[in-house]
């Protein structure tokens, strides 16, 4: 172990955190809660961000992609969505397949890696209607990565294919996901994860399929290869040891898809995937995955800050700054198995992602150019910004500003032309 630099920690319990998290030791739901309780705001930022450092150096990821919002017409009511609308409400809209298209034109012609894509659960579409858009998206963007679908849109597809069953849902998952692969599909975005909690399903986003379910999807994309992030939508109805629980659901399920590829430190995975051992990123010798095609595991933990504006719940005052800080900061030291945590500069705000560069973040997301799920402020949905904007915040941060594909692999760009190069 390296000598760690001298702190001047206030808090004795954070102290004695910060030489376990040191010495690459696994932190408890209580230590979860202690850090999320500390009044050394800035000790617990300086931690992380040793730890984000270990992992990371000083360098900070960015994209160039573009985010696709196929529909807003949802069956479902969650009470802090601002986006969907019920068929014939004001405001209500599914695009064409030849608009789709357009979308992915534009998307090859501006050079983007990415295209990030998701929708509410339209009751109306039928289920050609994704493995169509993703084929009609391959064609005129051909080298572009689709990121795709939240696990409840999964789940939603499992049922309107008409293949869902209660006693194989694993079954119905696999068979939507083995389609969509072969449409196209790369990897699976976090969303929709809310809070892994009960009480907070049934007050905020009863009728939504439950943490099982979204679990499971994530695990069966996982054996098939696909890598995936991982959400957790907090400051509206949950509590924070909710939150910490919802993390430490995450990183147990973690544990088990890196066992299942030998990160365990040893060459074979454990017969038996319970007996996963805890896997620390952080410990020495122990490697990030590589950023290979094809794995099959948790990349990054996004925690999102719930934006109030325009939702069933905009009586709230949604996290507070701070809160964000401390909620990154957290997530970060209990997920020590997750290679990337990102702040989301849609929802953190630009000036706050790039301040959260210091205390866990290592990723900003992208130049996204039309967002539809939140609108900061009451904006309009075009929130695009250019990579230089995104690599000036990083650089003024003190960072080296890489430019990655979905799967962490550094590009080289040169206007619209781009390579990967490692
Ligand atoms: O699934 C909905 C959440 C998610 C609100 O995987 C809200 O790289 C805050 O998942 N306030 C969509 N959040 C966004 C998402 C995401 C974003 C960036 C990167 C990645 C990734 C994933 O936003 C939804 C829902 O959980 N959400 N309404 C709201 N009012």
């Amino acid at each position: 172990m390296t000598a760690t630099a001298p702190t001047c920690m206030t808090d004795p319990a954070l102290e004695r955190i910060r030489e376990r998290v040191l010495a690459g030791e696994r932190i408890s739901v209580e230590d979860g809660m202690q850090l999320y309780e500390t009044p050394d705001l800035w000790g617990l930022c300086e931690l992380a961000h040793e730890v984000r450092m270990r992992l990371h150096g000083p360098v900070a990821y960015y994209n160039v992609n573009r985010h696709l919002n196929y529909s807003n017409v949802c069956a479902l009511s969650c009470k802090f969505c601002e986006f969907a609308r019920k068929a014939g409400q004001p405001g209500e809209y599914t695009r064409s397949l030849d608009e789709i298209r357009e979308e992915g034109r534009k998307a090859a012609e501006l050079g983007a890696t990415e295209m990030h894509i998701v929708g509410g659960l339209n009751p109306y579409l039928p289920f050609s209607f994704y493995t169509d858009m993703l084929r009609a998206l391959k064609e005129v963007a051909p080298r572009v990565h689709f990121k795709a679908f939240t696990a409840v849109e999964i789940v939603h597809l499992a049922r309107i294919a008409k293949v869902y069953k209660r006693d194989d849902r694993r079954g119905s998952m696999r068979w939507v996901l083995e389609k969509l692969i072969e449409a196209g599909l790369g990897s699976l975005p976090g969303g929709g994860a809310e809070v892994f909690d009960d009480r907070v399903h049934k007050e905020a986003f009863r009728g939504k399929i439950g943490s099982d379910e979204w679990l499971d999807v994530h695990m069966v994309a996982h054996e098939l290869g696909l890598n995936s992030n991982a959400t957790m939508l907090y400051g509206h109805v949950d509590h924070r040891a909710e939150r910490v629980r919802h993390m430490h659901i995450l990183r147990r399920m973690q544990d088990q898809a890196l066992a299942r590829l030998g990160y365990d430190g040893s060459d074979t995975p454990p017969d038996d995937i319970c007996e996963a051992p805890t896997i620390t990123l952080t410990r020495e010798a122990v490697d990030l995955p590589t950023p290979t095609l094809g794995q099959g595991y948790y990349q990054t933990i996004i925690p999102l800050p719930f934006v109030p504006d325009g939702s069933a719940l905009e009586h709230l005052p949604g996290p507070s700054g701070l809160e964000n800080v401390r909620t990154l900061a957290v997530a970060r030291l209990m997920l020590d198995n997750f290679p990337h945590a990102k702040a989301f500069w849609i929802m953190q705000t630009l000036g706050l992602a790039q301040t959260m560069l210091h205390s866990g973040a290592d990723d900003l997301d992208g130049t996204v150019v039309w967002y539809d799920i939140t609108k900061v402020g009451g904006t309009g949905t075009h929130q695009e910004t250019t990579a230089w904007d995104l690599q000036k915040a990083i650089i003024e941060a003190g960072f080296e500003p890489i430019e990655r594909d979905t799967l962490y692999q550094r590009v080289e760009r040169n206007g619209p032309d781009w390579r990967v190069v490692n």
